[in-house]
C-alpha cells in the first residue's frame, strides 16, 4: 500500500502538518469549500496585524508611489473570482526517496471564492517605468528558512502581474479574509500553484532586475540536486480527485462499499488550460472510462465530474486522471526532484466491494 512511502517521516514534519492541515478529501463534494476544510500553508508564524494601521505600500520603479489602507482598497473596483489553489506541494509524501518538508499527500488544495480589487489597474495608477521585470510581493510573516533569515517574499514577471485574474483579495467566500488566509489582504494569482498568493501582503515593489529572495530563487524549482538552479515552478499541473466512496477503516482509510450502482464523483483542474477530459479505472490504471463533466464554476476553479461504477463483490484499485485541453495530463507514476514538487502522479483508492 503506497501510505508505506511515509514511513520515515519524523517529528518535526509531524509538527508541520499539524498547523498546516489537508482538505478532507470527502469535502471535495463541496463546489466552494467551506473556509475551515480548505487547505493551510503558513511557513512561518501567523502575523499579527493591526488592520487600523496597516498600509500597503506601492513603490520601486513606478513614476508615483503610493499607500493603501484596507478601507482605500475596499473601495476601489471589486471583483470576485472562484479560484482552485493548489499547494505546488502536494503529493510530496508520496515521492521516494522521502523529501524532508510539509509532508502532503494528496490533500493540499481547496476552491474558495475570493474578492479583492483587480491589481492591474493599481499598477498603472503607480506608473511601472520603462525597465521593469518584476513585480516583488511581500509579506508580514519573517522567519528562517534554508539558513536565511526573510520575510516571505515572491515575484512575478510585470506581464503575469498584469493580467485581469490577478487581485489583491480581502474577502473570502463572502467573509473578511481570517489570520489564516492572509488578513487583511492577500495575492490571487489564479491558475498558479499556491506559493505564489502571497498573504499579509504589504508591499508591492516593482523592481529592474529578477528578484532573488529564498522563497523565489531557491525554493520551488524543478531541479535533481541542491547544486542545480533548476526550472521555476509555475502554473499548476492536472489533477482529479476522488470523493471517496463508501465508508472508511479509520486507521489505513482504505474504503468499504456496498455492491450495486455506486457513483464515482470528484474534482479536476490545471492551470494551463481547461480541464477537457476525466478517466477512472476500478482496476489500477489497466482499463479506463471517461468520466461526465459538469459544468466550470469559473475559468480557474475545478471542474465537478461523475461515473456510474457497477461495483460487484471483490478488491479495486480506483484511480483517476484528469487531461486539460493543452494536451497535459497526470503521470501514473511519481516523477521524484529535489524540492517534491508538482507530484501530480494518479490517485489510487484501495476499495473493498461486499
Ligand atoms: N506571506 C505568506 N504567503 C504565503 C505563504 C506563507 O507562508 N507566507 N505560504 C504560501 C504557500 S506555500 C501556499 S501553498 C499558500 C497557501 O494558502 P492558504 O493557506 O490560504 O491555503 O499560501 C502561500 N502564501
Ligand atoms: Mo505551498
Amino acid at each position: 500500500m503506497e501510505i508505506g512511502a511515509t514511513s520515515e517521516i519524523s517529528l518535526e514534519e509531524l509538527q508541520l502538518a499539524a498547523r498546516n492541515h489537508g482538505l478532507p478529501l470527502e469535502a471535495l463534494r463541496y463546489p466552494i469549500t467551506p473556509l475551515g476544510l480548505h487547505y493551510l500553508l503558513i511557513h512561518f508564524d501567523i502575523p499579527d496585524v493591526d488592520a487600523a494601521t496597516w498600509r500597503l505600500r506601492v513603490g520601486g520603479r513606478v513614476e508615483r508611489p503610493f499607500e493603501l489602507s484596507l478601507e482605500g482598497l475596499k473601495a476601489r473596483p471589486s471583483q470576485t473570482l472562484a479560484v482552485t489553489l493548489e499547494c505546488a506541494g502536494n503529493g510530496r509524501a508520496l515521492l521516494a526517496p522521502h523529501v524532508v518538508s510539509q509532508p502532503w499527500l494528496r490533500d493540499a488544495v481547496g476552491t474558495a471564492e475570493w474578492t479583492g480589487t483587480p491589481l492591474a489597474p493599481l499598477l498603472e495608477e503607480a506608473g511601472v517605468e520603462d525597465g521593469a521585470v518584476e513585480v516583488v510581493f511581500t509579506g508580514l510573516d519573517r522567519g528562517v528558512q534554508g539558513d536565511v533569515e526573510h520575510a516571505y517574499e515572491r515575484s512575478l514577471p510585470v506581464a503575469d502581474a498584469m493580467r485581469d485574474e490577478v487581485l489583491l483579495a480581502y474577502a473570502v467566500n463572502g467573509q473578511p479574509l481570517p489570520p489564516q488566509h492572509g488578513f487583511p489582504l492577500r495575492l490571487v494569482v489564479p491558475g498558479w500553484y499556491g506559493m505564489t498568493h502571497v498573504k499579509w501582503l504589504a508591499g508591492i515593489t516593482v523592481v529592474d532586475e529578477p528578484f532573488r529572495g529564498w522563497q523565489q530563487d531557491v525554493a520551488y524549482h524543478l531541479r535533481a540536486s541542491e547544486d542545480e538552479h533548476g526550472t521555476p515552478v509555475t502554473r499548476i499541473q492536472p489533477r482529479a480527485l476522488l470523493v471517496p466512496p463508501g465508508i472508511p477503516e479509520f486507521l489505513s482509510r482504505s474504503r468499504l462499499v456496498e455492491a450495486g450502482a455506486v457513483v464515482l464523483e470528484g474534482r479536476a483542474w490545471s492551470g494551463w488550460a481547461p480541464i477537457e477530459r476525466v478517466e477512472v479505472s476500478a482496476d489500477g490504471g489497466e482499463t479506463w472510462r471517461d468520466a461526465r463533466l459538469d459544468e466550470p464554476l469559473s475559468d480557474f476553479a475545478w471542474r465537478g465530474w461523475t461515473l456510474e461504477w457497477p461495483a460487484e463483490p471483490g478488491e479495486y484499485e480506483l484511480c483517476c486522471r484528469a487531461t486539460d485541453a493543452a494536451g497535459n495530463t497526470q503521470p501514473f507514476e511519481p516523477e521524484w526532484n529535489y524540492d517534491g514538487v508538482c507530484n501530480n502522479a494518479v490517485q489510487r483508492v484501495p476499495v473493498t466491494v461486499r
